[in-house]
């Protein structure tokens, strides 16, 4: 499981205040405790300042990698936020996203186009968020396809099928895991990866939900999360999740997750 960090985003009300004070120990901090618990990309997104969030955006992905050598996941669905990200970004960052939505689409391919990014593709079109299987591979095939043609390999396509809350639909989680499994079945060698935590919107117990929906979407074949490194019992889940679906060679993760007392809560 590739793990993509979710803590620095400003519609966390901590990381708000310390983002709008420019805090860069508090920030470091949290970039270097991701890291060292399992995130391989540093998600940062400060998307609530209006007419700021460029300026911000640069100094984010600064104070992160100036303090873990790890790259980011740039989110935001603006492409000239982007643009101005990467002239401060170093190595290769993660595009968190491009979507078939009008005026993101058209100007996030030239950015994208012939680059080693990885890249998230969002099911979301002007129609509004898709809500069942058959919507979201429409929307996937759309953006895969035009990814492809515009040099970008299919290992770097993450397509992120839209986790809606469960509260909104009964079939919402059912549209969401057989998603993920068709993406794997129609595109060898992509990637799929989500924000679990929408699932659980509005229900009591989050957590809870939470995990059991990882796991679920894991055996569909979800290889790739933003999420919360530093929850240990999410960790827990998605480590045993994999060991038991054979993704750990001799249990090796498992095991040292186990030694180093990650499994005793
Ligand atoms: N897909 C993609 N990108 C995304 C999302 C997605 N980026 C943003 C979001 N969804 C994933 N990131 C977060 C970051 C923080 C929190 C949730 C998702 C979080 N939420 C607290 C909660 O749910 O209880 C509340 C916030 C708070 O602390 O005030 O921490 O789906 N491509």
């Amino acid at each position: 499981m590739l793990i993509v960090g979710e803590l620095i985003n400003a519609s966390r009300k901590k990381i708000r205040e310390e983002i709008r004070e420019k805090n860069y120990d508090a920030i470091a901090e949290v970039a270097k405790d991701q890291h060292e618990n399992g995130a391989c990309y540093i998600d940062v997104n400060a998307g609530i300042f209006v007419g700021k969030e460029a300026d911000y955006m640069k100094w984010l992905i600064q104070t992160v990698q100036e303090n873990v050598d790890a790259p980011c996941c740039i989110d935001t669905p603006d492409p000239q936020v982007i643009e101005e990200a990467l002239k401060v970004h170093k190595g290769t960052p993660m595009i968190n996203s491009i979507s078939l939505e009008k005026g993101r689409y058209e100007n996030m391919i030239p950015v994208l186009r012939g680059t080693d990014f990885k890249v998230i593709a969002l099911c979301m079109s002007d129609e509004g968020m898709p809500h069942t299987k058959d919507e979201r591979l429409k929307i996937a095939d759309n953006l895969v396809n035009s990814l492809v043609k515009n040099d970008i390999k299919i290992e770097n396509i993450f397509v992120d099928p839209l986790v809606q809350p469960i509260g909104s639909g009964d079939h919402l989680g059912r549209e969401f895991l057989d998603s993920i499994e068709a993406i794997h079945e129609r595109y060898e060698g992509i990637n799929t990866i989500c924000g679990m935590s929408n699932i659980s919107f509005g229900i009591p117990k989050r957590g809870v939900a939470n995990r059991t929906f990882m796991v679920m979407a894991i055996t569909k074949g979800l290889n790739s999360a933003i999420m919360n490194p530093l929850d240990q019992k999410m960790m827990a889940s998605v480590l045993t999740a994999e060991m038991l679906l054979g993704k750990d060679q001799f249990c090796e993760n498992y095991m040292n997750a186990y030694r180093e007392g990650k499994l005793d809560f």
